[in-house]
């Protein structure tokens, strides 16, 4: 067969057979796409799943966007792209379904296992154990959040990851994550969603960085019931993201705009596109519009309540399936010697395949429901013939009977129904002994554990590389161990992570000509060159975005952000998207990035904040570490390098130009995780502090013993993972006092750490007298000359604090001061 000459432009060199096939499974693809939008929704408005969001209306643009990636490439996008997801073969509409019932089962439901909400797409980087896959042998994308534009700072870091696979020397073996670079990263965003800050970040981050990056902007002109004019200046994304275009002398993107309904036309710009990003390295920006919403925005509303009927109407006429129907009908080609070619001969060939789409799919979704229920009802079943024992044996049957008989006319086949049951049974045995007493009770412990795991599991890491699991190693020390900057030590330790680990990067607000603004880099930029110690703009959310994306990708990111207070630029993108990974896509992908920070005790209300009982409530998934000193920081590091856990460590703002020890043996000595260090020992009263506080408490308890109060004084250094070995209780239970004493504002992270101590660790039995919390003022530290002293509490307040409280125990032997 002659090739065809006037077909459209690309695929090049395919044959037409090749070429129909490919049009015909593309429509095929399309079609079961919207069908299980269609019957999705209606199992979201019957009530057999409780929630549905689809992609319905945007399928065309998809298949484009699935040619032009590669095995290899990354997706970051959100919850419209199950057509994408199908036609590069990582989703298939039973899984869709299985994803819309909340499955729990990860095999069934490969999503997230029932964590997250319906269309929030991912594939598994992870193996059981936690270990890479070879991510060069599979389609990737990471986990998706709900939360608009959410997905554009991790988009960054997925991209960043080929460049610094392109250029740095020394990651040539790493080729599970990458082939010198040459991999894509796809974003996709609604057209209103381009209105969040985090999508401008990104936007000009990306390009100043000139990473593989493809955004495609799926405009249907409204964001849920709001239009256009509401969201975008001049209603137009493209028209004024036109000051990005590269040029001959800047450097910049290419822009492209295409209808969402148009194949060839989207076929060619995604190939253009895909090339340009691949093989320059240049990002890309396709904005397809004339998308539209034959279904509403999701199942939690009707859009006939916003849209007139004139629009609706317009919608229709603009549906991307209906126009590849028709451009598919109307097909022709000639060849050079005048032969005709066309997809098909008539409707009826289309009309076999759509009622094939509708069949699968219909079937899809009732295997998918049945795989999801058939399990609940089994255990429901097996349940029934132990509770009937039960009632046989107790005698309390009339009670159980009763109970037994609601069982089984419950007809909600839940996992939550056979527990209620199960446990409101068991509350009528409390005196029986029986067999089948026992049987029940295994029955319950059993049936929770698996699905607590099923609900609880993997907010951190389970693997041989969880963080807790890291053992310590202690700095050593020699005769010709000598007294130095703190700082140093800071930057002699990551002199050495860099030269034991060519993943590692850092990058960062001033990280990389001068060293960082504390001089704990001194040097080495220098050493290991631009891309490895790196300056970015003033952007803390994409500097994170850049750590957890490069993280997915096999990377050891040390994102810096400048100052502790800062931290809640970027707050959104740690605790959404990094805090939440591991645990949303149930084990199956990790970004163990570091953060490092430093904060405390500086001056100024932005430069000497402690907001850390925020950071421990919105980063649970991620190590908080807060270490006293340059040493134990660099240890923080050195332990979570090994780790596949995400940590954010922030260094003592007025520690760096104190002196410390030199330790010998740098890279090597680890700091634990969740485990507290005794710094001094004493009887009267346990003292829990950390991070700069620390100093002063220790100041405290030394002028406390010349009055006869014997302090023990402990250091939290990870307030999460907390006390694991719970440490803290053993000494409350010799001193039967106790304090905690931070920078946070009152019933921040003291009211954090007194409910791990008092109820976690069971110490209210050990106590004589009230636990005392010691914290800052309400309001922000002041910057005047004395602004630390009223601001947080000094050493004053501190020794007088737990001489009253000895005064309050031993009034004769403590006299009041
Ligand atoms: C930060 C945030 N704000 C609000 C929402 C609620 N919300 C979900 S989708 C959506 C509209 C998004 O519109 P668009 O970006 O155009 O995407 P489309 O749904 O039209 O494809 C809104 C407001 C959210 N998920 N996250
Ligand atoms: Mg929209």
């Amino acid at each position: 067969m002659n090739m065809i000459k006037k077909a459209i432009e690309t695929p090049k060199n395919l044959s037409f057979e090749q070429f129909k096939k490919t049009v015909l499974n593309d429509y095929k693809t399309a079609l079961i796409s919207r069908e299980c939008s269609l019957l999705g929704r209606r199992e979201a408005l019957t009530g057999r799943a409780k929630f549905g969001i689809f992609g319905a209306g945007k399928e065309m643009p998809q298949l484009a966007m699935a040619k032009a990636f590669k095995v290899g490439d990354w997706r970051s996008g959100y919850y419209r792209d199950q057509t994408f997801m199908m036609a590069i073969g990582a989703l298939n509409a039973q899984q869709l379904f299985a994803n819309l019932y909340g499955d729990t089962d990860i095999k069934n439901a490969p999503e997230s296992g029932g964590r997250q909400m319906n269309n929030h797409f991912s594939t598994h980087s992870l193996n059981e154990d936690g270990t890479w896959k070879n991510l060069m042998e599979q389609n990737n994308s990471s986990s998706d959040i709900s939360c608009t534009a959410g997905q554009m700072p991790r988009l960054l870091g997925l991209a960043q990851a080929s460049k610094i696979y392109r250029h740095e020397k020394g990651v040539e073996d790493f080729t599970k994550f990458s082939n010198k670079g040459n991999e894509v990263a796809w974003g996709t965003i609604g057209n209103a969603s381009t209105s969040e800050g985090l999508f401008w970040e990104t936007i000009n981050a990306a390009g100043v960085l000139q990473v593989p990056m493809v955004i495609s902007i799926w405009d249907d002109e409204y964001g849920i019931s709001v239009p256009a004019k509401y969201h975008t200046t001049k209603e137009n994304i493209s028209e004024i993201l036109k000051g990005f275009q590269r040029d001959e002398n800047n450097k910049g993107y290419e822009i492209f705009t295409v209808k969402g309904n148009d194949y060839p036309a989207l076929i060619s710009v995604y190939e253009k596109a895909g090339k340009i990003a691949r093989v320059e390295h240049v990002p890309v920006i396709i904005h397809v519009t004339d998308l539209m919403q034959p279904i509403g925005h999701s199942s939690s509303g009707s859009h006939e309540r916003y849209k007139s009927k004139e629009r609706l109407e317009y919608e229709k006429s603009i549906d991307c399936n209906t126009m590849m129907r028709e451009w598919i009908l109307n097909y022709k080609i000639e060849d050079e010697e005048g032969n005709t070619y066309r997809f098909v001969n008539d409707k009826s060939e289309l009309e076999t395949i759509e009622k094939e789409a509708k069949n699968e799919t219909r079937l899809a979704k009732r295997n998918a429901w049945n795989n999801f229920k058939n399990p609940i009802a089994k255990a429901g079943s097996e349940l029934l013939i132990i509770l009937k024992e039960v009632a046989k044996n107790s005698k309390n049957f009339v009670f159980i009977n009763k109970l037994i008989d609601e069982f089984t006319s419950d007809e909600e086949v839940q996992v939550r129904t056979n527990l209620v049951y199960a446990r409101k049974i068991l509350r009528y045995l409390p005196e029986e002994n029986f067999t089948a007493k026992t049987t029940l009770q295994n029955w319950i412990k059993n049936y929770t554990e698996i699905y607590k795991t099923r609900y609880s599991s993997h907010l951190y890491s389970q693997s041989t590389k969880a963080a807790i699991k890291i053992p310590e190693v202690k700095p050593v020390y020699d005769e010709s161990s000598i007294n130095v900057d703190a700082r140093t030590i800071l930057r002699d330790n990551f002199k050495e992570i860099f030269t034991r680990y060519p993943e590692s990067l850092i990058f960062g607000e001033d990280t990389g000509y001068i060293g960082d603004v504390n001089q704990g880099l001194e040097g080495m930029q220098e050493l290991f060159g631009e891309i490895r110690v790196r300056d970015t703009g003033i952007r803390e959310a994409t500097i994170i975005g850049q750590g957890i994306g490069m993280a997915m990708r096999g990377l050891r990111p040390i994102a810096e952000v400048q100052y502790l207070d800062y931290i809640l630029y970027a707050l959104q993108t740690l605790s959404d998207d990094l805090a939440s990974l591991h645990y949303r896509s149930a084990g199956k992908q990790k970004a163990p990035m570091i953060i490092r920070t430093r904060g405390h005790r500086l001056e100024g209300i932005w430069h000497s904040g402690s907001p850390m009982s925020g950071i421990n409530t919105f980063l649970k998934g991620v190590c908080i570490l807060v270490p006293r000193n340059m040493t134990k920081a660099a240890g923080f590091f050195n332990t979570m390098m090994v780790s596949d856990d995400p940590a954010l460590i922030i260094e003592n703002l007025n520690g760096y130009r104190l002196k410390e020890k030199q330790p010998a043996n740098f890279g090597d000595f680890k700091t634990p995780i969740g485990v507290v260090e005794t710094i001094m020992e004493g009887n009267d009263i346990t003292l829990v502090s950390y991070g700069s506080t620390l100093k002063l408490v220790e100041d405290a308890a030394l002028q406390l013993r010349q009055f006869d109060i014997s302090c023990e004084v402990i250091d939290i250094q990870s307030l999460m993972p907390f006390d694991i070995s719970h440490d803290i209780v053993k000494s409350v239970q010799k001193t039967n006092r106790l304090m905690v004493i931070d920078e946070d504002v009152p019933g921040g992270a003291s009211a954090y750490i007194l409910n791990e101590v008092l109820t976690t660790q069971n110490a209210y039995q050990y106590l004589d007298s009230k636990p005392i919390t010691l914290c800052s003022e309400e309001h922000r530290p002041a910057y005047g000359s004395d602004g630390d002293y009223f601001s947080n509490r000094s050493t004053e307040d501190i020794f007088e604090a737990i001489y009253q409280l000895m005064n309050e125990y031993d009034p004769q032997r403590f006299k009041p001061l």
